[in-house]
């Protein structure tokens, strides 16, 4: 039902709790971001809710979005809550059930490509129409500016923290992260940006000095698998302090797997790739070889993502002999 008649953002203000099973492994106090509490079930919400919003504001009468998944969601539910009709397209890994409940919310699913890449080039040609919007799922201003706000959340719920850490994909979540870190005074605040093997984009980036393609995304989590990242990230990875870490897909896995334990929550291998940086020691190693000093406390963007089910997590512990 479109019922967003007001200027009230789409996301919610969500929960920042601290993890006792996270703190102890690590020796100090680890807090969670828990954006798999927003309605679209991931960060998506924040920065897709805001550029939908002012797209619509602005006479805009149709949704396109390209998406692993989760931006689709999160674009879904903004079309849905601003009265206009949503298309999304989407690569054949994104799993049917996503698919089924973006078509319940009243979307049209698009399947296109073997990557989110290819379906990217479809979703353009169509938003080239009269009164479409492209809703890029990490690159552009508004998206950053509302991915942001889950820092600027943060700022009111505790004392400036030592370290934050968040997933890459595309790096749109990281570039609302340091914007916001920068916003609110947290410049030297460092962060930890987590990428699996097989869709390390920005760690690629890096390596090479500049932005780079990647040949595929052969990673599990299709939803950090953009092959190459946004060139603002690599920008802000020049002003502020960022570690670039990769883990395997087992290692994901296992976050995956221990967080629904200890926190009895379902998250994709997107997610579990920032909850690695607890659970497989990637925190204690930046500390151990001295390139993180001092830390008293950390943050985890918990990103969420829709595109999990227990039966998957079994699959993959199978696979994976985790
Ligand atoms: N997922 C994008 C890109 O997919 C999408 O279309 O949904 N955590 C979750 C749960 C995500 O869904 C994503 C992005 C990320 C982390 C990474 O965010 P990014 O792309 O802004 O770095 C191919």
């Amino acid at each position: 039902m479109g019922d967003q008649t007001t200027d009230q953002p789409l996301h919610v203000a969500t929960p920042l709790i601290q993890s006792q099973p996270l703190s102890e492994i690590v020796g100090f106090p680890v807090y969670l971001k828990l954006e798999n509490t927003q309605p679209s079930a991931s960060f998506k919400i924040r920065g897709i809710g805001n550029l939908c919003q002012k797209a619509v504001k602005n006479g805009s009468h149709h949704i396109v979005c390209s998406s692993g998944g989760n931006a689709g969601m999160a674009a879904t539910y903004a079309a849905r809550k601003l009265n206009v009709p949503a298309t999304i397209f989407v690569p054949e890994t994104t799993p049917e059930f996503t698919v089924r409940r973006m078509e319940q919310e009243g979307a049209t699913v698009n399947i296109h490509g073997k990557v989110w890449d290819e379906a990217n080039e479809q979703a353009l040609k169509m938003a080239a129409q009269p009164g479409h919007t492209m809703v890029h799922p990490f690159e552009h201003p508004d998206i950053w500016d509302g991915h942001s706000t889950m820092i600027t959340e943060i700022a009111n719920q505790i004392a400036k923290p030592d370290v934050v850490v968040a997933s890459v994909g595309g790096g749109g979540l990281m570039c609302g992260v340091i914007q916001g870190l920068q916003s609110v005074g947290w410049e030297d605040v460092p962060v930890v940006a987590m990428e699996t093997k097989g869709a390390e984009s920005f760690n690629a980036a890096l390596s090479a000095g500049k932005v780079v393609t990647l040949p595929g995304i052969t990673s599990i989590a299709k939803s950090l698998g953009s092959k190459s990242v946004s060139p603002q990230l690599f920008e802000l990875s020049k002003q502020h302090k960022v570690f670039s870490e990769v883990l395997p897909d087992a290692e994901i896995v296992k976050a995956c797997l221990r967080f629904a334990d200890d926190h009895r929550m379902l998250v994709e291998p997107a997610c579990g790739a920032a909850l690695a940086a607890v659970y497989s020691g990637v925190l204690k190693k930046l500390q151990q070889d001295g390139k993180l000093n001092n830390v008293k406390s950390a943050v985890i963007i918990v990103c969420g993502g829709s595109s999990v089910t227990m039966e998957l997590l079994d699959k993959w512990k199978t696979q994976f002999g985790v």
